[in-house]
This record gives C-alpha cells, structure tokens and sequence, in this order.
C-alpha cells in the first residue's frame, strides 16, 4: 500500500512499534555489525522466535533466507524486505474479512464470540456492532456472559453507543436461555445480524465447554446451521499463550476464524504469523485500541511491512 501512513496504517505502525522495534531493530543491529553467515543466520532464528514467531515458524523464515544466498554484506535492509515478503506469504491465505454481506433467509447471521477472560471479547463485539452499523445493518447484542453483572452493563453501553438493540436478563441465568431468547427476538425482529457474548471467566474447562456446549446446542433448537460463525478472540500481549488458547477452544467449539487484539503497544505482534502458519485460521480483524472505530482489516502485506520497519 502507498502514500502517507496515515489514519489506521499510521496507528497500525505506531501501534507495532514496539513489536517493529524488536524484529526491525534487532535485525539492523546483528547485520550490522557481523557478517550474514551461518552463525548470524543461527541468531536470526533466534531473534525471530523471541519475537513471538514461533521455533518452526522462525525456523522456516530462517532456512528461506539462508536459500536466498545474500552476499554475506547484503544490506540489513535488503534483509528485512526479504524476511516481510516471506511472512507476508504465510499471512496472505489467512487475511480474510469476516463476511457478513448475505444474510441468511430464515434469520440472523449469528456470530458468536469466545474467548479467554479479558482478551476484549466484549469491546470487540462493540466495534463489530460499531461497522455494522454504520453499513446500515441492524445489529443484536446478546449478553451471554451472565458470569458477572458488569459484564451485561458493559454490553449495554455498547449497545446504546452503537444503536444495536441488547438482549439481556440478570446475572447468573443460563447463557444458554439468553442466546435462545436472543435468536428468537432476532428472527422476529428480522435483524441482520446478532453477536452472542460468552464469558471467559469460569471455575475451570470442563465448565467453559458444558457452557459454550450447551449455548450452540440450544441455539441448534431453532436453527441448525447457526452459529455462522465461531470467532475465537486472542490477546497478542499473551505471546505463546495464544497458541494455547487456540488448542484449547478448537477442541470445545468449531472456532471459524480469529481476532487479535491489543496490537496497539504490545511487543508482541509476531505472534500473529506463528498463530498464522500453524493454525491457518482466517484472521478477520485486528485490535489496535479501545475506541469504537479500532478494529481494523488485517492486511498481509501491511502488517509485514509494519512489523519488519519498513515504510512503503
Ligand atoms: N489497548 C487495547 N485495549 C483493548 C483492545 N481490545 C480490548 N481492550 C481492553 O481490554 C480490556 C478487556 O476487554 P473486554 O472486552 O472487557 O474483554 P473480555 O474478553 O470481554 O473480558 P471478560 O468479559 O472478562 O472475559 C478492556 O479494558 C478493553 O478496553 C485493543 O485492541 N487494544
Ligand atoms: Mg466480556
């Protein structure tokens, strides 16, 4: 992408600079004071996985740059250009929006949102409500998270922010009648689209997925194809972590894609291409603040670019 890293890309760079300053920064440095031999190439595989790629991930990257056979004086920035095209390969396949152009005949798209507590589920249903709503889609938020009350009243905030209609009931009833509730005013309503909150916060896994379990299994009485989508969300300050997580949730529920938040300050933004070559799930968006406007598109190439300090 050209011109001015302005609006979303500059906060995008900005937002990885820390990341950026990492791999970029640490790349400038190891190649500019050695050679680009076997044992510099050995501390680049390093580098990478501090970085969050990941050891097969770097071990890739690493093995793909030793085949380029640089002259061992190649400009570290020629370096870095080599190592962006590579990762922004392994990004491309997963770099898909989440659609939400048709709307199923016989109701709602239904989304549901997972998680671990406090990787931002909740926000991010207020951003997506956010875009939704400003391309003139009717939006339900349902607040499946009856864990904790301060959880409904942060949904509704986001819905009164958003003008998405909230489905709610009181703390401590079963998600599994909220979502229920929700589909079904949903298809009444003819709304085009419904979010379902989930809670991350629960006594242990075995509870987590008797949950999540029981509120696809109720939602199945009155559609069978519903979810549409299962969107697993991932903090990148949690590093490795992510990869856990996923496991974790692929083996409770059909996770259809992800989204990564905190992009913005956090060192940790090459979690995403580990995530990326490993699991293959589509990456639907990036967070990359707390406001309503900061989910944004995850571009392949772009976030190579930012990630490796280049400028386009
Ligand atoms: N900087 C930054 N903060 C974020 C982002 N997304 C969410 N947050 C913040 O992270 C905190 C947790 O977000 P929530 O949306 O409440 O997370 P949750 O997954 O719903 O948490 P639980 O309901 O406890 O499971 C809040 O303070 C959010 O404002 C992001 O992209 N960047
Ligand atoms: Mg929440």
């Amino acid at each position: 992408m050209s011109g001015a890293p302005s609006g979303w890309l500059g906060r995008l760079r900005s937002g990885l600079g820390k990341s950026s300053n990492r791999l970029a920064g640490g790349i400038g440095s190891l190649l500019s004071e050695r050679k680009l031999d076997a044992a510099t190439l050995g501390d680049l595989e390093d580098l990478l996985i501090t970085a969050d790629l990941g050891v097969e991930t770097a071990a890739r990257l690493t093995e793909q740059i030793s085949q380029r056979r640089f002259a061992a004086d190649v400009p570290e920035a020629e370096v870095r250009a080599a190592l962006a095209k590579d990762i922004a390969e392994i990004l491309e396949p997963v770099a898909r929006p989440l659609d939400t152009t048709a709307r199923p005949e016989a109701g709602p798209q239904v989304i549901l949102v997972v998680g671990v507590n406090g990787t931002g589920k909740t926000t991010t249903i207020g951003k997506l409500a956010q875009q939704l709503r400003e391309q003139g889609k009717s939006v339900m938020l349902a607040a499946g998270d009856t864990f904790r009350a301060a959880a409904i009243d942060q949904l509704k905030l986001w819905g009164e922010r958003t003008g998405a209609s909230v489905v709610a009931q009181d703390p401590g009833t079963d998600p599994a009648a909220v979502a229920f509730d929700a589909l079904q005013r949903a298809r009444a309503e003819q709304t085009d689209v419904l979010l379902i909150d989930t809670a991350g916060r629960l006594h242990n896994k075995a509870d987590l997925m008797a949950e999540l379990e029981k509120v696809i299994r109720v939602l199945r009485k009155i559609d069978p194809d519903v979810p549409h989508e299962v969107l697993l969300v991932l903090d990148a300050t949690t590093g490795q972590n992510a990869h856990a997580q996923v496991e974790t949730f692929k083996e409770l529920v059909a996770v259809s894609g992800l989204i990564v938040t905190k992009l913005d300050g956090s060192a940790r933004g090459g979690v995403i291409v580990g995530l990326a070559d490993r699991f293959g799930l589509p990456i639907y968006a990036i967070g990359v603040g707390e406001g309503a406007d900061d989910l944004r598109p995850f571009a392949a190439q772009d976030f190579a670019d930012s990630l490796l300090g280049l400028s386009a």
